[in-house]
């Protein structure tokens, strides 16, 4: 299996970057918590057609939105009528959905759980020899001044001390690595915003936190040390920042996209306006309808973009 990336697809934007000497021709690559082998599981033919791959927090709303991408697309879904077939099989780690060009695949909460499957998911479009593939992280989060409901199309991404990095550890070391949002992705798939949607949607700072409780200010956790005017502060001042909405993913996501030569963008829905309090009350039909809404736009831009190549031939 060649696992050298063409120095000239790389220009061209076209092939997903796996920066990895160690991965070498010919050996095998398990790729453990999604269940695909390089040697064994034909991903050439079973993925080689993959142009846009979708994240999400469960593995429930990427199966209907599996459904949903589908049925926009007028492709058949991989699975049975009415429930598409998760491809990861005997792990039940994450959950990963075909819908012609399109994979959604589920991530868990936080970075350390996304960058699991990310990695993978990196590598398996990288051993398919997909080309020009785009990643998309369509999830929730906490709003800050917008109301619930509101589609933020993240325009930068900071972290807990609103700085535009990732810090992680390796080999005992604190290793910083850039958010580099791409700004003409985000903004292109802003313009599929509708004036007519009954919901808001706009291009702004997400900050990421490590935790949904003290990690975003909440002081309704079983711990807490800060009082009510500590939180309301630190709001405020994120806000002025030009911080919109609070997740827990968006900077490692950024991060290895970058890395990985991939377009990426994040779309997030708020459940809650952070500056009224700290719990997500919103019943579960309500629940359900918002977070399809960033799935409306992004099935919007992926709609046109494959339209556009099927075109091209
Ligand atoms: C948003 O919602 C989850 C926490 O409830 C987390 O995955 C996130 O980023
Ligand atoms: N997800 C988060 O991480 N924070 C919120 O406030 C809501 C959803």
């Amino acid at each position: 299996m060649d696992t050298t990336t063409d120095d000239n697809d790389i220009k061209q934007n076209r092939t997903v970057r796996v920066k990895n000497p160690h991965l070498l021709k010919n050996t095998v690559d398990h790729l453990y918590h999604i269940s695909l082998s390089n040697t064994s599981d034909d991903l050439e033919n079973r993925f080689g057609d993959v142009k846009f791959v979708c994240f999400g927090g469960t593995p429930s709303r990427m199966s209907k939105f599996t459904q949903f991408i589908s049925s926009e697309l007028g492709v058949k879904y991989y699975g049975d009528v009415g429930s598409p077939t998760n491809i990861t099989g005997s792990t039940d780690r994450y959950a990963i959905y075909k819908a012609g060009p399109v994979l959604a695949v589920s991530h868990g909460i936080g970075i350390p759980s996304l960058s699991i499957v990310l990695q993978e998911v990196v590598k398996l479009v990288h051993y398919a020899k997909c080309q020009d593939v785009e990643f998309f992280r369509i999830g929730t989060s906490g709003g800050l001044g917008v109301e619930p409901g509101t589609v933020v199309v993240t325009e930068k991404v900071v972290n807990g001390a609103l700085e535009p990095f990732h810090h992680s550890i390796v080999l005992g070391k604190s290793v910083k690595r850039p958010a580099v949002v791409d700004k003409e992705f985000a903004k292109e798939i802003y313009q599929f915003a509708d004036i007519s949607d009954k919901f808001q949607t706009v291009l702004g700072t997400t900050l990421c936190a490590d935790d949904f409780y003290e990690g975003q200010g909440r002081i309704d956790g079983a711990f807490c040390e800060h009082d009510h005017d500590d939180k309301l502060n630190w709001l405020k001042h994120v806000h002025s920042q030009g911080v919109c909405n609070i997740e827990m993913e968006s900077l490692g996501f950024i991060t290895m996209c970058h890395r990985a030569n991939v377009k990426g963008a994040v779309l997030c829905v708020t459940l809650l306006d952070r500056f009224k309090g700290d719990m997500v009350t919103m019943d579960h039909k309500f629940l359900t309808a918002v977070q399809k809404y960033p799935q409306i736009i992004v099935a919007r831009y992926i709609k046109n973009a494959y339209h556009l190549l099927l075109k091209k031939g």
